[in-house]
């Protein structure tokens, strides 16, 4: 297989001219090549089968112990001027970059296949779907392209009819976390990464295509391209509104898009249309649609059980990879908090034993084609995508942030997206735990410079009356013993109910400096185990806190200099104010 593309003929050529593989292989996206592929990773041993008659074609994969979670440090945005990156990212010239890259990939792919992987992120016949070709010597990568994205022939058919594609080049290399670098040049569209096989440092069309170039591209075609799921939510009368939420790495992103009503709330239904990115663009009647680009799930591992998300369990019992988990003495794949039993092997391969610590990497993962989540919604493949009623922004929190609460417009609400604040997770190598700003939850993914993408942002105040209304929510807040506060999970439906109503003009709200909150009793507390005042606490504001944040907020926008929309910082002052009447 080759292509009538000329330009893409030419960089394969060209990168094999540099790279020297022993073969190049077109992948077809087919089934028969994804099952000759884990033939030949089973014969390596890159891949472990796991038991067949519980797991059927499930598979695990241990990476490199110093290769388990993406790599900030190393991670560049490329473009000519430093200023277009911003503070929020590693900035190198586009030349050196080059350099160091060139002299990496020189010859690295002696010995090996070399894979040309072409991919749509978003519904192949879908105006807002945009396509790429990932080039890689790893078939681990390969597989998992094909459960995560629409790749081979009618991607490669697409590419063939537009002409244009993102570029993506990766290499394994030498897994040496000193020859390792994630490289993007929004300039040229292009994501050169070497010395990781992990997850968003190797997908390249996830956090590097459909996340950094992406929103390079967003800004200047006019959408957005954010860190969020979506969901659809139906109640018990058939009335449907489709929302969109940002939340850092590992903090529940992929369990709230797969929720599952507890008991309680009978007759509501959650159907999942994404779990990790959305797409938005504003439609001829000016509402704001989504499509989700991917059409698989990267999904945290640990803490996976029928209780947190009985869907996202029930989905990985067949013909799922998983990476980096534990194995019990079944050979069944093992996490902390799946069930009763012990493991016997842990992540690295080697004899767990009590007291060892965890099992399964912290950042273990699964990866699946969405379509086996038993709550899949069909829209994730109109290529209309969907019209967004809401936009939830939400971090981390032990302190602080009330459980809900409502921004009064757009400008306020780019505000509330633009100071979301998170503890660190374990989806990158660093210290995990500690608070930091983590705008939009875009921190580690906006491939331009925070200023320009926040003016962007308030830019669609001007375009559309239609535009989603803005909250934020945290699940996360602890009392002093370090107790969360809120029981989350399937309960978490309660809060998204009321933001419906919001979002409907069915409920009234308290007007506080931060934004709107809910009246007692218009969150449906029935059947729940909670004390008023725990309630209390959840839906405070204390106003001596907030202003300390505005505080720091201020600190944090004034790295921006004179990128910092001045709209932005005055809404701020205008929170501020309010807050010290
Ligand atoms: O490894 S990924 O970056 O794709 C997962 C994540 O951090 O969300
Ligand atoms: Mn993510």
């Amino acid at each position: 297989m080759s292509t009538t593309n000329v330009a893409l003929r030419k960089w394969v050529q060209d990168t094999a001219a540099l790279t020297k593989p022993d073969r190049i292989q077109w992948c077809d996206g087919g089934d028969a090549e994804y099952e000759a592929l884990i033939q030949l990773m089973l014969g390596r041993g890159d891949l472990i089968r796991l038991n067949g008659s519980t797991y059927p074609n499930c598979y695990l994969h241990r990476s490199d112990p110093s290769d388990v979670a993406r790599v900030e440090h190393l991670t560049f945005v490329c473009a000519p001027e430093k200023a277009e990156a911003g503070p929020n990212n590693n900035w190198m010239s586009p030349g050196e970059a080059h350099l160091q890259m060139d002299a990496l990939f020189d010859g690295c792919m002696r010995g090996r296949t070399m894979y040309v992987i072409p991919y749509c992120m978003g519904p192949i016949d879908s105006p807002y779907a945009r396509c790429g070709v990932e080039i890689s010597d790893s078939p681990y990568v390969t597989v998992n392209m094909k459960l995560m994205t629409r790749m081979g022939a009618p991607a490669l058919r697409r590419i063939e009819r537009e002409g244009h594609f993102a570029r993506g080049l990766h290499s394994t290399g030498e897994l040496d976390p000193d020859r390792r670098f994630i490289m993007h040049f929004p300039h040229e569209m292009l994501i050169q990464s070497y010395g990781s096989g992990y997850g968003g440092n190797a997908l390249l069309g996830k956090k590097c295509h459909a996340l950094r170039l992406a929103s390079w591209q967003a800004s200047r075609e006019g959408w957005l391209a954010e860190h969020m799921l979506i969901l659809e939510i139906e109640s018990p009368e058939g009335e449907k509104h489709y929302i969109a939420a940002a939340f850092p790495s590992a903090c529940g992103k992929t369990n709230l898009a797969m929720l599952i009503p507890p008991e309680s709330q009978a007759g509501w239904k959650i159907r999942t249309l994404g779990d990790d990115i959305a797409w938005l663009h504003l439609d001829g009647d000016g509402r704001l649609r989504a499509i989700n680009p991917e059409s698989g799930y990267f999904g945290v591992v640990p803490g996976t059980n029928p209780k947190t998300n009985r869907n996202a369990f029930d989905m990985i019992q067949r013909d799922a990879i998983f990476t980096n988990v534990a194995l019990n003495a079944a050979n069944e794949p093992w996490w902390e908090d799946k069930d009763k039993f012990e493991p016997v092997i842990d992540w690295r391969g080697k004899p767990w034993q009590k007291g060892n610590g965890a099992a399964a990497h912290p950042n273990s993962r699964f990866t699946v084609s969405a379509r086996q989540n038993p709550s899949y919604s069909p829209l994730a493949d109109d290529p209309a995508g969907v019209p967004i009623s809401a936009i939830i922004f939400g971090g981390r929190r032990r302190e602080l942030a009330p459980l809900v609460y409502q921004a009064r417009d757009w400008r306020h609400g780019v505000l509330v997206g633009a100071s979301v604040a998170s503890e660190t997770t374990a989806a990158a190598i660093g210290a995990v735990g500690v608070t930091r700003r983590d705008p939009m939850a875009m921190k580690p993914f906006c491939g331009i410079n925070f200023g320009d993408y926040w003016r962007h942002w308030l830019s669609f105040g001007t375009r559309s009356s239609k535009l989603p209304q803005i909250f934020h929510v945290n699940w996360f807040r602890q009392d002093k013993d370090g107790r969360f506060l809120w029981p989350g999970f399937g309960e978490n439906l309660r809060v998204l109910r009321w933001i419906v109503d919001r979002c409907a003009g069915r409920v009234g709200a308290r007007e506080t400096p931060i934004g709107f909150l809910p009246l007692a009793g218009d969150i449906d507390l029935k059947g729940l185990q909670i004390a008023p005042e725990v309630v209390n606490s959840l839906l405070s504001v204390d106003h001596a806190s907030w202003q300390r944040e505005m505080n720091d907020i201020a600190g944090y926008f004034a790295e921006f200099g004179a990128a910092l929309p001045s709209e932005l910082s005055e809404e701020r002052q205008r929170v501020e104010r309010e807050l010290a009447r």
